[in-house]
């Protein structure tokens, strides 16, 4: 018997070794580019590590690092380096890994008959950077380190410490330390370096950081940084190394682990940049399109935590003096594009920065005096397309729905935590306003609708050219009842509808919001069978064109949907086949998403198909070009959308197809006054997925969903409710209804049927 235990144990764990595999990834030799370096963060200090075995580079950033102000874009900026050289051979049998699970960097190889093991991770908790460096044998580590700075600043040695202060042109002060401890052998201070002989292991931590305050009401200024971190570091070095890197592993996978996907085997032996190749030529890896899939969440995980500003255009990790666009927020996609995962992959935490962003916004925006973005009346607020964490903008791209896109994330954390606090305190009343802004704006169009009076749609137009306007990239040339403006607009009225109700308040003004929202100008079916990208019929289907912001309805709206409006669902399917599958980065992700809500899993694979083709790095970094996140978030949400979809299919909205309608009323849905959610299993399972499972996705109402298919068919199916709320579960033809106690869960067979 015991025999019996131990070899089961024996093949658990071999089975956990080659679990352990499909979430990490590696390659043979160290990375030459930026871009092949590999990403660790903690929220705000973020590291690329380079991984070379004698001389190793870790390029850093702190997101706060930040030029410009309040009115001025100005750009985010690199911070430094770590440099090592040690003093060794030529390496052997090298390995460098990223491993998702413990979000944790490793490199290993022999070297002068020696093995050496480099371990980094960058800790939420303790909010150092930690590098360990070890070796099989005593004495092994001789060399230099370094630490290098981008602003000029001083750069001085003190005992074990490096310290880099400084300032930015815009008087932000900074500061980056790195203390190196030793077990065995000496670290002196050399100059600006300093020098390690004969340690036996050494231990780096560094923290950085600015005197930012995430605050306009301290007009964006607090403390230096100096003391906070020699506190931080104090506190680091009085840990072991195995506390540090417990707590950190333990607090990464607190999120981390909540939503496990499987897709298929990752094979054992081939490093990742190889996978990468064989996928690019169009050979089929489930496995590493599940990898890329988690990669997003990690991203996510690493660069967006409770406290510190959302995630940029970059995450927290750029090395460039004058980054593409900014590194900023860019607010007609981009941003919103990044936090798409976060609620629907269990990351409601991080989405947390964006939040407090957004009402850091809305208190600048009130108080401009830019002309060009104040509003009439003063109520609610808006700003241009491109900001940075302190409403400094380009000044490019006057974006008034950007207000009413954002908020809708505000909303998505009550629909899917059902967190009636945080939309009582938070989400409502900045609903709210938005609403009023837009109360105030929209005008009377054709046949008795109401449009908005100035739109655009984002970055394709309308533009004055010669006195005539034209569909074109370009800024903005003010056009009435844009699609864009619309949808957004009828998505931010449908919000406040029904967070009115789930409080229970304000019901006069949501009767009015109800009667605006009947009365906007809706969706049009075009010439060529399109949805039109403005209220005239002139779309192009020639047009290629990256953004495809006409479709917000489709998603992330939900004005549209096969199951709720055939006809213009349809129309979307036209205008997505005319735009192509071929685009920028986050464009091709955003398709990823739209074939998704149509249902049309085997499109949605081909789109990623063309994303791995053309769009993504050797260090699964998304490339614009050139390298942008908001591609690798935009991905996760799409594979996501693929497995599961839900929404608020509540029949007073009037937004059900007939057979829903019938369905509603067979099971009793009809006439309720509290949402109905429906949880749509598999609505884009792609015939490139035949087996698989998924667990921890959430959806709308409070649900988390776990899901298991073969030959393409759902086998099971679990539904945990946390609140209570009534749910229609539909899979292919069936469906059917729950009532789950708060707290339960509900296991189901392919049939929905109770499962035995
Ligand atoms: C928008 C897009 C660009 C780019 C930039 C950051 O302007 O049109 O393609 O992604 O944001």
């Amino acid at each position: 018997m015991k025999k019996f235990i131990a070899i089961l144990m024996g093949l658990v764990i071999s089975m956990a070794a080659q679990a352990a595999e499909p979430l990490t990834l590696w390659y043979r030799q160290p990375a030459q580019k930026w871009v092949e370096a590999l990403p660790v963060g903690n929220g705000s200090l973020g590291g690329m590590i380079f991984g070379g075995a004698a001389s190793e580079r870790m390029q850093f950033n702190e997101q706060t690092l930040w030029l410009g102000n309040e009115t001025e874009m100005g750009s985010y900026q690199p911070f430094g380096d770590v440099f090592i050289e040690w003093r060794q051979g030529a390496p052997e049998a090298y390995r460098r890994a990223l491993d998702l699970r413990e979000a944790m960097h490793r490199v290993s190889y022999r070297a002068d008959g020696v093995q050496f093991t480099r371990e980094t991770f960058s800790s939420y908790p303790d909010q150092v950077l930690v590098m360990r460096c070890t070796a099989d044998q005593p004495g092994r580590h001789s060399g230099v380190i370094r630490l290098t700075d981008m602003h000029k600043a001083k750069i001085y040695a003190e005992g074990n410490k490096l310290i880099a202060t400084g300032a930015l042109t815009n008087g932000l002060a900074y500061e980056a330390q790195l203390w190196v401890l030793n077990e065995g052998g000496t670290v002196a201070a050399a100059g600006s370096t300093l020098t390690v002989s004969k340690a036996d292991s050494v231990t780096l931590l560094l923290a950085a950081g600015t005197a930012f305050a995430n605050d306009p009401l301290k007009h964006w200024r607090g403390e230096p940084s100096h003391a906070r971190l020699t506190q931080r570091l104090t506190a680091a070095a009085g840990k072991t190394f195995a506390q540090l890197r417990d707590t950190h592993v333990g607090d990464h996978q607190k999120l981390f682990s909540r939503v496990q996907l499987e897709l298929g085997a990752a094979p054992a032996t081939v490093p990742t940049d190889k996978r990468l190749a064989a996928r690019k030529e169009g050979q089929g890896d489930p496995a590493l399109e599940a990898l890329l899939f988690q990669y997003g969440r990690y991203l996510l995980i690493a660069s967006s935590r409770p406290g510190g500003l959302p995630a940029n255009l970059q995450g927290i990790w750029n090395a460039d003096l004058k980054p593409a666009w900014y590194s900023g927020y860019t607010c007609n996609i981009n941003l919103e594009m990044n936090y798409w995962p976060a609620e629907l992959t269990g990351l409601s935490e991080c989405h947390e920065p964006l939040f407090q962003w957004i009402q850091n916004m809305a208190v600048v925006y009130k108080r401009t005096q830019d002309e060009r973005v104040k509003t009439s009346k003063g109520r609610g607020w808006s700003n241009y397309s491109t900001t940075n964490p302190m409403g400094g903008t380009s000044r490019w791209g006057v974006h008034r729905p950007n207000s009413a896109w954002l908020v809708q994330h505000l909303w998505l954390r009550y629909a899917f935590t059902q967190d009636k606090d945080f939309l009582r305190r938070v989400a409502y009343p900045a609903l709210k306003e938005i609403v009023e802004f837009w109360e105030d704006r929209l005008v009377a169009g054709p046949g008795g609708t109401l449009i908005t009076p100035d739109g655009w749609s984002p970055e394709h137009g309308p533009v004055m050219v010669n006195g005539k306007l034209v569909i074109k990239e370009g800024d903005r040339t003010p056009h009435p009842g844009t699609s864009y403006d619309q949808q957004i607009v009828w998505d931010l009225f449908s919000n406040y509808l029904e967070a009115s109700e789930a409080l229970g308040v304000d019901a006069d003004y949501r009767a009015r919001v109800a009667a605006m929202r009947s009365k906007l100008l809706g969706p049009k079916i075009g010439r060529w069978g399109q949805l039109q990208e403005w209220m005239e019929d002139v779309d192009d289907p020639n047009d290629h064109h990256r953004h495809t912001s006409h479709l917000f309805a489709l998603h992330p709206g939900r004005q549209i949907s096969p199951l709720t409006t055939p006809e213009w669902a349809a129309a979307a399917r036209v205008t997505l086949n005319a735009r192509g599958d071929k685009a920028t980065g986050w464009s091709k992700a955003w398709k990823i998403n739209f074939w998704a809500r149509l249902h049309d899993g085997d499109r949605a694979h081909k789109v990623i198909g063309e994303l791995f083709k053309v769009s993504i790095l050797d260090n699964l970094f998304d490339t614009h070009p050139p390298f942008q996140m908001d591609g690798n978030w935009g991905y996760t949400s799409g594979v996501a959308e693929m497995l599961l979809q839900s929404q608020n299919l509540k029949p007073e909205t009037g937004n059900l197809k007939p057979e829903m309608e019938k369905q509603a009323s067979a099971t009793q849905v009809s006439g309720f006054k509290a949402p109905v959610y429906l949880l749509h299993l598999l609505p884009a399972l792609p015939a490139a997925w035949p087996v698989g499972s998924v667990s921890g996705l959430r959806a709308r109402g409070g649900f988390t969903v776990d899901l298991a298919w073969r030959d393409g068919k759902l086998t099971a199916a679990t539904i945990h409710s946390t609140h209570g709320t009534r749910c229609l579960v539909r899979y292919g033809q069936h469906t059917t209804q729950l009532d789950l106690p708060p707290g339960s869960a509900r296991q189901l067979d392919a049939g929905l049927q109770p499962a035995r």
